[in-house]
């Protein structure tokens, strides 16, 4: 699979894909990791990416030409299997399933944002879909691509050791939450391995498996059993509220 990544900090990308499953998958030749600086579509002195937002407002949007020009010259035509995401905090967030479809892809092609933000047009017109990876605010969509391109990665057939520990775990992805692992020694510190995992029986470790994964997932993810609102997210919150009242307190 090629993954093809349109950023203006191309440098980014040296370290978080030269170790680990990525870079035993490039060694394989079952990835190949392609980045493109936006700079190289600019034609100005300055070598100009953004611009001031139409209608006023902070900061810069990056501007249409270079991104057009990046991806057009990427990709001269478009084929089946290549699609193209935006990086955005405004995206569809990212998750396993999403993982999954782009894994079946040949090519992806990841624009990363920045600045304020890119203009509309990249959106509605350059690329397919528009990506998030959480609720929260980044100030760029590079760590974005990076997730994207581990959590891909390592679905591509032949790149894990184990063929069936990327099937196994998309099972349970998006149901529950592992269950807890140890390893030696049984005592550290005085804080002991549970017996059951000591006991040899098979049964038994199965069924304390399944419990404890589902207290686990009950307790810290009660969204994914089906309850909409996280309690501990709705209680830190309160109290983030409470701090804005009492000192004025603002984000950014
Ligand atoms: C604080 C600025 N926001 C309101 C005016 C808008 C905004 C603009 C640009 C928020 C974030 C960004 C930069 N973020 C990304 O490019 C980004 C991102 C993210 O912020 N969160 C989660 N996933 C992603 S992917 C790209």
């Amino acid at each position: 699979m090629i993954f093809h990544i349109v950023t203006i900090f191309p440098e980014f990308f040296r370290g978080p894909f030269e170790h680990g499953v990525t870079a035993k998958a490039k060694d394989a030749g079952l990835l190949d990791i392609r980045i493109h600086d936006l700079r190289d579509w600019t034609f100005d002195r300055h070598r100009t990416v953004d611009d001031r937002p139409f209608g006023g407002g902070e900061g810069m949007v990056l501007k249409c030409e270079p991104l057009f020009l990046a991806v057009e010259s990427i990709w001269p035509e478009r084929k089946p299997g290549q699609r193209a995401a935006l990086m955005s905090a405004q995206g569809r967030r990212f998750d396993q399933a999403m993982a999954r479809r782009f894994q079946e892809l040949d090519e992806l092609l990841i624009v990363c944002g920045r600045y304020e933000g890119v203009d509309e047009r990249v959106a509605e017109q350059l690329v397919d879909e528009e990506v998030s990876i959480g609720d929260y605010v980044l100030s760029g969509g590079e760590l974005g691509a990076a997730v994207i391109v581990d959590c891909v990665a390592r679905l591509l057939p032949g790149v894990l050791g184990h063929p069936d520990s990327a099937v196994n775990e998309s099972f349970s992805a998006g149901n529950r939450l592992d269950c807890p692992q140890y390893t030696r020694p049984a005592d550290f510190r005085g804080w002991k391995v549970p017996d059951t995992l000591l006991s040899g029986n098979h049964e038994e470790i199965r069924k304390w498996r399944l419990r404890t994964a589902l207290e686990k997932t009950a307790r810290l993810r009660p969204d994914l059993l089906g309850d909409p609102v996280r309690p501990d997210n709705r209680k830190l919150d309160k109290e983030h509220e409470q701090r804005v009242a009492d000192e004025g307190y603002r984000e950014e």
